[in-house]
C-alpha cells in the first residue's frame, strides 16, 4: 500500500541524559517549569509534523545512553537528538558512540551552556554531533527535529503547524 503524507517514515530517538528526569521539580530559573513527560510530549508532536515517531528515553547512567545509541543504529533510526546532560562535557565515550554509528545526531541544551559555568562550555557529544541548540528552553527539541527533518529531507506533512 502506498505511504501517505501522515504515516511514519522513520524514527527518530530522544536521549535525555542525567538528571534531566528532574526537569519542572527544582531549578526553574535555570530549566523551565515543563517536565521530562513535557519535553517528550513536545518531540512526538513534533516529530509527527515531519512524518516521523520519536521514541524517547532518559538515563542517568553512561553505558545505558551508550547503548541506547547502539540500539538507534541497529533499529535503523533516522536520526538522534540528544541532550546528555552533564556528561556531555565529560564523555568521551558518548562521543565515540555517536560517531561509530554514524546516525545524524542533534545536541540540545535547555539553557545556554556557554553563558554558564566555564566547565560547561566544553562539549564532547556536541563534537560528534551535525548541529547543537544551546538556550532556547525545551522549545530548543523542537528546533532540533525541525532542523533533523530538514538535513534527512522529511517534509512537514499538509497538516503541520509549524
Ligand atoms: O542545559 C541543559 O540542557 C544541560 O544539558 C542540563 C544539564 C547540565 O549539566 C548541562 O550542563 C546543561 C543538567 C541537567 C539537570 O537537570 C535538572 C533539571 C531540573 C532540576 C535539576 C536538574
Amino acid at each position: 500500500m502506498a505511504k501517505t503524507s501522515e504515516q511514519s517514515s522513520g524514527t527518530i530517538y530522544v536521549l535525555n541524559g542525567p538528571n534531566l528526569n528532574l526537569l519542572g521539580t527544582r531549578e526553574p530559573d535555570t530549566y523551565g517549569h515543563a517536565t521530562l513527560a513535557d519535553v517528550e510530549k513536545l518531540c512526538v508532536e513534533a516529530a509527527a509534523e515531519f512524518g516521523l515517531k520519536a521514541d524517547c528515553r532518559q538515563s542517568n547512567r553512561e553505558g545505558e545512553l551508550v547503548d541506547f545509541i547502539h540500539e538507534a543504529h541497529a533499529e535503523k533510526a533516522v536520526g538522534i537528538i540528544i541532550n546528555a546532560g552533564a556528561y556531555s562535557h565529560t564523555s568521551i565515550a558518548l562521543h565515540d558512540a555517536l560517531k561509530a554509528v554514524k546516525v545524524p545526531a542533534v545536541e540540545v541544551h535547555i539553557s545556554n551552556i556557554h553563558a554558564r559555568e566555564s566547565f560547561r562550555h566544553h562539549s564532547f557529544t556536541a563534537m560528534a554531533a551535525f548541529a547543537t541548540l544551546s538556550g532556547f528552553g525545551i522549545e530548543g527539541y523542537r528546533l532540533a527535529i525541525s532542523g533533523l527533518a530538514a538535513k534527512i529531507g522529511a517534509k512537514a506533512n499538509a497538516k503541520a503547524k509549524v
